[in-house]
């Protein structure tokens, strides 16, 4: 009887500290997701604030978008990476810039009469 009882609680500690362990995971895999500089990007038609960006060469970053009028894209073609901006929510999209050069990034969602015009130019810096 006694035996048995010390093996619940040897079962239970163990199911403990694997629940803790696994919280521990779910924890880290948080914080990795939100490892990266954050950069936040106004949008309104027809233009993004800060129009330049500087990034550092496998820096990861959490462009922050938000749009103070109407329905906008954040597109970087040259790095595979989009995301659709909805007015009065802050839409975060990962990027981690892997070679070094000028590139563009644009709406890419029709907004207006300026649409085509509507880009901005990312540096990639060593
Ligand atoms: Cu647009």
């Amino acid at each position: 009887m006694r035996m048995t009882r010390r093996l619940l609680l040897r079962a239970s500690v163990a199911a403990g500290l694997l629940a803790a362990s696994g919280r521990m995971a779910v924890l880290a895999q948080a914080q990795a997701r939100a490892t990266g500089r954050l950069i936040p990007i106004v949008s309104k038609k027809f233009v993004y604030e800060p129009v330049e960006l500087t990034l550092k060469l496998n820096e990861p970053v959490v462009f922050q978008l938000t749009s103070l009028d109407v329905v906008m894209g954040f597109s970087v073609p040259d790095f595979g990476v989009r995301a659709t901006i909805i007015p009065g929510q802050i839409t975060e999209l990962r990027m981690t810039p892997t070679k070094i050069g000028e590139f563009t990034f644009l709406c890419d969602v029709f907004c207006g009469s300026g649409h085509e015009n509507m880009e901005g130019t990312m540096k990639v810096v060593a």
